[in-house]
């Protein structure tokens, strides 16, 4: 029998283990042989002597102490940083402080696999096919949501297309832990993703997933990217431009397979936002496909459809997402993500840029008059806008991303451009100014305001790829460092020690908020999800039974299914670990 003290010794050794399981914390996934390498080590403040073997020969290669310690300005943890760049030796490793050990990997393609699998993971999102166990392996499910049948919500209803209307608006991914599909974040994940590849084209020449379009001329890359630009095409309403918010059942699903799910699904409320994100994505998306012939007709199509999307929102600039008073005037009242955004000039110049950039690329054919006027748009204010990192909600700086990414640039451009570039390197420089005191020596998270929900892409990720454009920029390698410190930080050299991305490292979420990987009765959840990440806003918390261990910044994590505020994983956050983890490979894989 169990005494009740062997009772409380098991939990406190789980607790712990569940939250901290290693005071040496890495990146679990591998370095770069000619990468920095960084170790965070939990100490109780007395230095002490480490030391790392190679694991194929038993030899001691490396030993030594910190080369600083810092101390959280939360938990007020201290840890001790080692810095170990010099084994340049591709390998399998063991870092150890005499009592803990920590495997360390370097690889000269580290994140190779890492990238494959964050893009690979949209089509595990995607929706109206079979996913196939050639492709998916054991998480292969037949066909659902095949949203032939999707009925226009009276919020949504015009005279060519009353409440009630049936349309079809098939195919694309499910946005995230839910099975719905919403144009806003449909449009910051792709856009994001192609400002990666208008940046890195070489790379995804030969990037393979292994996905059913595998086998044609085009990359995989841009393949499973138009499997969502082809739905949000059947977004648009024909009559008069207006893009439609989302594509969504009333209430979230429960955490049932989708070829479970009963509800109607309907087309709610055409959007300014979703409009003018929608008039970016199909710009942009004209000028990347047009250069294959098999997708010529797309991109007229696709680049006719923005236009007619920009002109919609011209006339209708404040049509906003406000589901509460939608509610109170139509029925069936509709619950589900809002992506709601009541500021709308960085929508304006995201379109207008994309517009612009694609229309300035048809030489002589282009119309004089429309390109002036978006580049008015996109250029009356960009140069003055403080620089972020974009999100859903915040797309002003995939138009500078874009226009970094053109090949020439026109000359009424040029000095704006190089203004936009100053105010990169500005944020830039102020991020890693933090590192030499950082926890985890990384420019991100050491603010309290790096930590909110989505964080981990919206935070790190995304001020990663700012650096990665710093460093094309410049050349100068620092950005470089700092970008990849970043991904250090998101695959384990963090304060909780998680791999945030399912599949990878040592310790990795299996419990993701993601109705697909719960419902199918798979122990492992579907491999390359990046996770929401640590949320001190906790805005879950009153919906789990588990309580959160910690309510520190950087320890608001639970992976626990429920935990949607902290533990979710979705396209937008995705896209931008994609983007990250691809453009880093591009750079430093051999
Ligand atoms: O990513 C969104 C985050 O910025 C918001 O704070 C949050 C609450 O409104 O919603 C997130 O988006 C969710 C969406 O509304 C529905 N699908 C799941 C998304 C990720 O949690």
């Amino acid at each position: 029998m169990k005494t009740l003290a062997t009772v409380i010794l098991a939990c406190c050794a789980s607790f712990a283990s569940a939250q901290n399981p290693n005071p040496i914390k890495v990146n679990q996934v591998g370095y770069y042989p000619y990468a920095e390498k960084v170790a965070a080590i939990e100490s109780d403040g007395q230095a002490k002597k480490y030391t790392i073997k190679d694991n194929a020969t038993g030899k001691c290669v490396w030993k030594g102490k910190a080369v600083r310690k810092a101390t959280s300005p939360w938990s007020q943890k201290t840890r001790e940083i080692i810095d170990f760049t010099n084994i340049t030796t591709p390998g399998t490793y063991t870092l150890t402080n005499g009592k803990d050990k920590q495997t360390i990997i370097i690889n000269s393609n580290a994140f190779a696999d890492l990238a494959r699998a964050s893009v690979k993971a949209f089509y595990y999102q995607r929706t109206g096919e079979d996913i196939v166990e050639k492709y998916a392996g054991k998480w292969s499910r037949p066909a659902a949501h095949m949203d032939n049948e999707v009925y226009i919500h009276p919020s949504a209803a015009s005279t060519a297309r009353p409440a009630g209307t049936v349309i079809s608006s098939q195919g694309g991914w499910y946005d995230a832990g839910d099975y719905n599909k919403y144009i806003v974040n449909s449009a910051y994940s792709i856009g994001v993703m192609l400002s990666a590849y208008e940046m890195n084209e070489d790379y995804f020449k030969s990037f393979s997933t292994n996905i059913p379009e595998s086998k044609n001329d085009i990359p995989d890359y841009l393949d499973e990217i138009m499997v969502n630009l082809k739905w949000m095409q059947t977004m648009q309403d024909p009559e008069d431009g207006g893009v439609y918010h989302k594509l969504t059942t009333p209430n979230f699903e429960g955490f049932i397979m989708p070829k479970e799910c009963k509800q109607k699904r309907y087309v709610v409320a055409k959007t300014t936002a979703a409009t003018l994100d929608f008039a970016a994505t199909m710009a942009k998306a004209s000028r990347i496909y047009g250069k294959y012939a098999q997708y010529r007709t797309f991109a007229n199509e696709a680049m006719a459809q923005a236009k007619a999307a920009y002109e919609w929102a011209q006339k209708n600039p404040k049509v906003f997402y406000r589901q509460n008073d939608l509610n109170k005037k139509y029925e069936p009242a509709i619950n589900t993500g809002t992506y709601d955004d009541m500021y709308l000039n960085d929508e304006f110049i995201w379109a207008s840029a994309e517009l612009y950039i694609t229309e300035s690329q048809h030489g002589k054919e282009a119309n004089k008059e429309a390109l002036n006027n978006y580049f008015k748009t996109f250029t009356a204010q960009i140069q003055h806008l403080h620089f972020a990192p974009p999100t859903w909600g915040n797309v002003a700086s995939l138009a500078t991303y874009s226009a970094l990414g053109m090949k020439g640039v026109p000359a009424e451009l040029a000095e704006i451009l190089a203004k936009m570039k100053n105010v990169i390197i500005d944020y830039t420089d102020k991020q890693i100014a933090t590192i030499p005191t950082s926890c985890f020596h990384s420019p991100g998270g050491n603010k309290p305001n790096d930590f909110y929900w989505g964080c981990n892409a919206e935070s790190f990720a995304g001020q990663g790829i700012a650096l990665l454009y710093a460093y094309r920029m410049t050349n100068d390698r620092k950005y470089l460092t700092a970008a990849i410190e970043n991904a250090d930080y998101l695959l384990g050299r963090n304060a909780t020690g998680y791999c945030y991305v399912t599949g990878f490292g040592t310790l990795s979420p299996m419990n993701p908020h993601h109705r697909l990987s719960h419902a199918d009765g798979i122990v492992e959840p579907i491999p390359g999800l990046l996770v929401g990440g640590s949320n001190p806003g906790q805005q879950d918390k009153n919906d789990m039974k588990e309580a959160y261990k910690s309510t520190y910044p950087d320890e608001s994590y639970l992976d626990n299914m429920a935990s949607y505020a902290s533990n979710e994983i979705a396209i937008n956050w995705n896209a931008t670990l994609a983007a990250f983890i691809c453009w880093i490979e591009a750079e430093m894989g051999k």
